[in-house]
């Protein structure tokens, strides 16, 4: 038996030569592999075979038969990428000798400034950290100081899923956990998708893009805030821009700001971007809650730090010119490319 296990292998390899294309194949896979084929064969001879070396023989049969399918298979493969290759060379529609109109695509507008904002940040020792879609309410709200009964809860209209969890209206909700795990001295960006259940028009989108930063050290200042807002400026507009702070309102942040930034096209003189006023309202920020630090792990009392949350849209919009915040979820690739030289 063993003889004739060996023989049957041997022969099946000689064979192997001759399996030219998938035909030929599929009639040694029937030779050996089928009801009647020499594996079959072998197996009832296999009732003949002494007690004592039935275990021995049995792996050998076994192996034999695995390597069998396996080399079918392999073969099988090969044959099917040959052809493949063989269609390929004689389809005209590979001819490589005609011209080609390749259509390259451009990045999105929002891809391009993002890079930039990150480049930026990056090149200040920030971490960049990813956020998720789907937040837990105690990440999205109560970690962030908005506690159940909070009316700011109504200024974020928000999609609740079945599960409680929510789709992420705001990147403050990755704060928590990344305070938990690079706190207490962090330089953190978190760039995001958000979504709120808004009424859509040409400044709101219910899925749109924030770009988040924290800063967390002991004695950081307004000033170091606006020093870093400075430089992100700096890195998507090339040269230098003036920010100014007003009073605003988070639960997150104490105090709280909405930073405006000169009007980048008409260096502050008016026009119709920036509305004749000189300033362009651009992102939320202010010094964090100590409630927010102290629910990371952070202690308060020793360590402080600035968050903004930059509507990453909107900034978008202010560099490549586009007056309609649906333009960038709309996937007009002609629109979009109209805008590949004004963004870079
Ligand atoms: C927030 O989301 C705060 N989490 C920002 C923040 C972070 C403040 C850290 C302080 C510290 P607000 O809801 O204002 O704040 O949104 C921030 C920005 O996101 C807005 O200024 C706006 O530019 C953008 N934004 C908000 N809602 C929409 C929307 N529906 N469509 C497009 N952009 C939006």
């Amino acid at each position: 038996m063993k003889d004739k296990i060996i023989s049957i292998s041997n022969q099946f390899n000689e064979d192997c030569k001759n399996a030219e294309d998938l035909t030929k194949l599929e009639q040694l896979r029937l030779l050996y592999m089928g009801k009647k084929g020499k594996i079959a064969e072998l197996m009832q001879g296999f009732r003949e075979v002494p007690a004592e070396l039935k275990k021995e023989v049995g792996v050998l049969v076994n192996n034999l038969k695995n390597n069998i399918e396996e080399k079918l298979a392999e073969l099988k493969e090969s044959l099917n990428n040959k052809a493949l290759e063989k269609e390929i060379a004689s389809s005209k529609a590979f001819d490589i000798t005609l011209p080609v109109d390749i259509g390259v695509g451009s990045l999105h507008p929002r891809s391009i400034i993002q890079k930039q904002v990150i480049d930026t940040f990056a090149s200040m020792g920030f971490i960049i950290e990813d956020g998720n879609e789907i937040e837990t309410e105690y990440n999205n709200f109560i970690s962030v100081n908005v506690p159940d009964t909070h009316p700011a809860r109504d200024m974020q209209d928000t999609f609740w899923l079945d599960n409680g969890e929510v789709l992420k209206t705001q990147t403050s909700a990755a704060q928590n956990r990344i305070l938990k795990t690079y706190g207490p001295k962090c330089k953190v960006l978190f760039p995001g998708r958000c979504f709120r259940n808004e009424a859509i028009d040409a400044c709101h989108e219910n899925t749109f893009f924030q770009i988040e930063g924290v800063v967390v050290d002991e004695n950081v200042s307004v000033a170091n805030l606006i020093y870093f807002m400075k430089k992100m400026l700096n890195g998507v507009f090339k040269k230098d821009i003036n920010v100014r702070l007003r009073p605003g309102y988070f639960p997150f942040t104490e105090p709280s700001f909405e930073l405006d930034a000169s009007c980048p096209f008409c260096g502050g003189k008016g026009c119709s971007t920036c509305g004749n006023s000189g300033w362009i309202e651009l992102c939320p920020c202010g010094m964090i809650h100590p409630n927010v630090l102290n629910m990371a792990g952070v202690d308060s009392s020793r360590y402080n730090g600035f968050a903004f949350g930059l509507g990453f849209d909107r900034l978008v919009m202010i560099k490549s010119g586009l007056d309609d915040i649906r333009h960038l979820n709309a996937g007009e690739i002609k629109l979009l490319k109209q805008f590949k030289t004004k963004i870079n």
